[in-house]
């Protein structure tokens, strides 16, 4: 904003520079995911789309296999599988495109842009994703590694351990499978959430905002270890693993996706932003909410709003660090925020 003021002779010129105007565009992204954010700026700075920075920066961390548990070769199911989640949601048109439990195409996140680009539905799921994306172009490939059989193998020589089954027999907390059901449920009186920590469950969750508040969020994960197989986390899910509005902002989150699709946290996050609070109020009080009905609940969010303003909350860990880069920090800068 240039305002000038005629003062008689005196012309003076106060040049007022917005300070909104220096915190876009700017990308952010969970974890210290550091090449990924540098890829989104990067498709920025040369003039492509926010959608394409999403896509780019998401990708990424698919090739880089970030942490192990995003793209191929991580998170082997019970049978020792990978399958993929992932989404992006453009804030302009709330168009939505996400696959869940993908398997065999590496590319999660272009599957997931391919949904939105070229049908009208907003999630495609399992093997006939995988031929949806093979149809488009995508190519079919294995998605083991050597790191994910010896994963699944030390999980079945450790009796299949941790495991995600319940009211079964025989014991999954001490055996192995095929199981039956028991004649008798019984649920947890406090629910739980699982054990979440930096290296065994990690999502890369993105919110991107051009300059001209242009807000598109997306995320890709390979989910949880030895998962029961068909497991759906939180990630593709809108408004679970992340959610764009370019009248207010976006948020993305990472952690225990089987609690958080119950809660919604980052639909939550924008519609806490839309009533005033501030990214970092409203990545905090959508994670208070969470802890509500699951007082052990591990996960975190990043919320920004379409001026440029980030912040983060996070529970069930010490600390939360996440990437962001805009030009007032002009290089990609890994923040921590303490948990909850
Ligand atoms: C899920 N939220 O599938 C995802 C995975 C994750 O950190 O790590 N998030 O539950």
């Amino acid at each position: 904003m240039a305002l000038s003021i005629n003062m008689g002779l005196l012309l003076i010129f106060v040049i007022n520079v917005d300070s909104s105007t220096d915190l876009l565009p700017v990308v952010i992204n969970t974890w210290a995911f550091t090449n990924a954010t540098q890829s989104a700026w990067q498709v920025l700075q040369s003039g492509g789309s926010v959608l394409d920075a999403v896509v780019a920066g998401c990708g990424q961390c698919e090739v880089d296999q970030c942490d192990g548990t995003v793209g191929y070769g991580g998170s082997p199911d019970e049978s020792g599988e990978t399958t993929l989640d992932a989404m992006i949601m453009d804030g302009q048109t709330l168009s939505v495109g996400a696959v869940s439990a993908l398997k065999r195409v590496k590319n999660a996140i272009g599957v997931a842009r391919a949904v939105m680009d070229y049908t009208t539905h907003t999630l495609l799921a399992g093997e006939s994703a995988t031929q949806f994306a093979i149809g488009m172009g995508f190519k079919e490939e294995d998605l083991h590694t050597n790191r994910s059989i010896n994963i699944w193998k030390q999980w079945k020589n450790n009796h299949c351990q941790p495991n995600y089954r319940k009211n079964v027999s025989p014991n999954p907390r001490k055996s192995c499978g095929p199981y039956k059901r028991n004649k008798v449920i019984q649920n947890d009186r406090i629910p739980s959430s699982r054990d979440i920590g930096r290296f065994n469950h990690d999502t890369i969750g993105m919110v991107v905002v051009d300059k001209n508040r242009k807000v598109v969020s997306g995320t890709s994960t390979n989910g949880m270890n030895h998962k029961v197989p068909g497991r759906v986390g939180d990630s593709p899910i809108a408004g679970a693993g992340s959610y764009a509005d370019s009248d207010v902002g976006g948020a993305a989150a990472t952690g225990d996706g089987d609690v958080m699709m119950r809660l919604l946290p980052s639909y939550q996050a924008v519609e806490f932003m839309r009533n005033g609070d501030s990214p970092s109020l409203a990545a905090a009080k959508s994670i208070q909410r969470i802890i509500h009905h699951y007082p052990n609940f591990s996960g975190a969010l990043i919320a920004v709003s379409k001026d440029g303003q980030v912040g983060a909350a996070c529970n069930g860990i010490p600390a939360f660090p996440y990437s962001v880069i805009n030009p007032k920090l002009q290089k990609v800068t890994v923040v921590s925020v303490k948990c909850i």
